[in-house]
């Protein structure tokens, strides 16, 4: 081989090395080991939470985190949020990921946390003000989840009658987001359906009880009911089967919690998705953060999986799942 053969060969090989590096995707490099994460949830005591949670331990675990701590309060709010937001500060977490009770009362502390460095991703429900968090992981998108519990509804009451959402709390964003959608989207695709009302058991079973018990006195001609959280469509069914009556209801649920009504006849068909992939996803999202100067990247692995950010900082798993008398049994097995 002549010297000058030689040359171009080995400039030819430099080109492809220099062309590999522009258009391969850049390498990801794996996640810190040794990180603390704090997983806050909108209550500890929600079952939801707990396979969010269980999700979030599992993503840690393969991330060798350091401390992995699920705190929070027993009453989904925000000011009771404040106070395990301010502990993650006090303490030096790396990161804390965040289902937000109140989509605008933690600004203050979350400023605070991302002065510290700490890393925030919202995880389940969001914040209004999307500079106080690196990005969001929410299930679907709120248009899809609306209308979807929108179209249950009415498959079950034949597209007619007097409906009321009993929901979470008016403060919570992922709550908010799903009701804007099904109030735009009731009387554009179900003009014989009319929307009594929106009411608030605040995520707490006592309150959704008392609230669907009121949506049955301020309407007793009620057709069905959306309750688009896991703790007010359990209570409304637990008080349907102590009373008795014909209200159809749907939501969002727990299918371990809602095994009992669908079999017992008192819930038809509800949805979800996979809670326990939320807080994995999360975690991932908020180890990745810490790990690559404080922003989550565009595109970042969970497990076998990639995900990538849209608009806003927000990551989206995919549309819920329903559950009905035919796959009832296998998925309460699983969450
Ligand atoms: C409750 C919470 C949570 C919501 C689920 C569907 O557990 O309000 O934020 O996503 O229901």
């Amino acid at each position: 081989m002549t010297s000058l053969t030689k040359k171009v060969l080995a400039a030819a090989a430099g080109a492809v090395v220099i062309a590999g590096l522009a258009t391969a995707p850049a390498a990801q490099a794996a996640p810190k080991s040794g990180l603390k994460i704090a997983v806050i949830p909108k209550a500890v005591n929600i079952g939801y939470f707990k396979g969010w949670n269980d999700g979030a331990q599992k993503a840690c675990k393969e991330l060798k985190a350091a401390k992995c701590d699920y705190i929070g309060p027993t009453q989904a709010t925000g000011p009771a949020q404040l106070k395990f937001i301010n502990q993650a500060i006090q303490q030096k977490y790396n990161a804390i990921v965040l289902s937000a009770a109140d989509q605008n009362a933690l600004a203050p502390a979350l400023k605070k946390a991302k002065a510290a460095g700490i890393c925030v991703v919202t995880s389940d429900a969001d914040v209004a003000d999307t500079t106080t968090r690196a990005a969001s992981v929410l299930p679907a998108s709120a248009q899809r989840i609306g209308e979807a519990e929108v179209d249950w509804i009415a498959q079950e009451i034949g597209g007619k009658g007097k409906v009321a959402i009993l929901s979470a709390a008016a403060t919570a964003a992922n709550q908010n987001a799903w009701i804007d959608f099904m109030k735009a989207y009731l009387p554009k695709k179900y003009p014989n359906i009319q929307l009594v009302g929106v009411y608030y058991g605040d995520d707490d079973a006592t309150k959704s009880a008392q609230q669907y018990n009121q949506i049955l006195t301020e309407h007793p001609d009620i057709a069905g009911i959306i309750s688009p959280t896991t703790v007010g469509i359990r209570a409304a069914a637990q008080e349907k089967k102590s009373k008795g009556g014909t209200v159809a209801i749907t939501g969002l649920g727990l299918p371990s919690e809602m095994k009992d009504y669908v079999l017992g006849g008192q819930v038809t068909k509800f949805g979800l998705w996979n809670p326990i992939d939320l807080g994995y996803v999360g975690t991932y999202a908020a180890a990745e953060c810490a790990s690559s100067g404080n922003k989550v990247p565009k595109s970042f692995k969970a497990g076998s999986k990639t995900y990538t950010q849209g608009a806003n900082g927000v990551i989206f798993l995919g549309d819920p799942a329903t559950f009905d008398k035919s796959n009832i049994t296998k998925f309460a097995a699983i969450y």
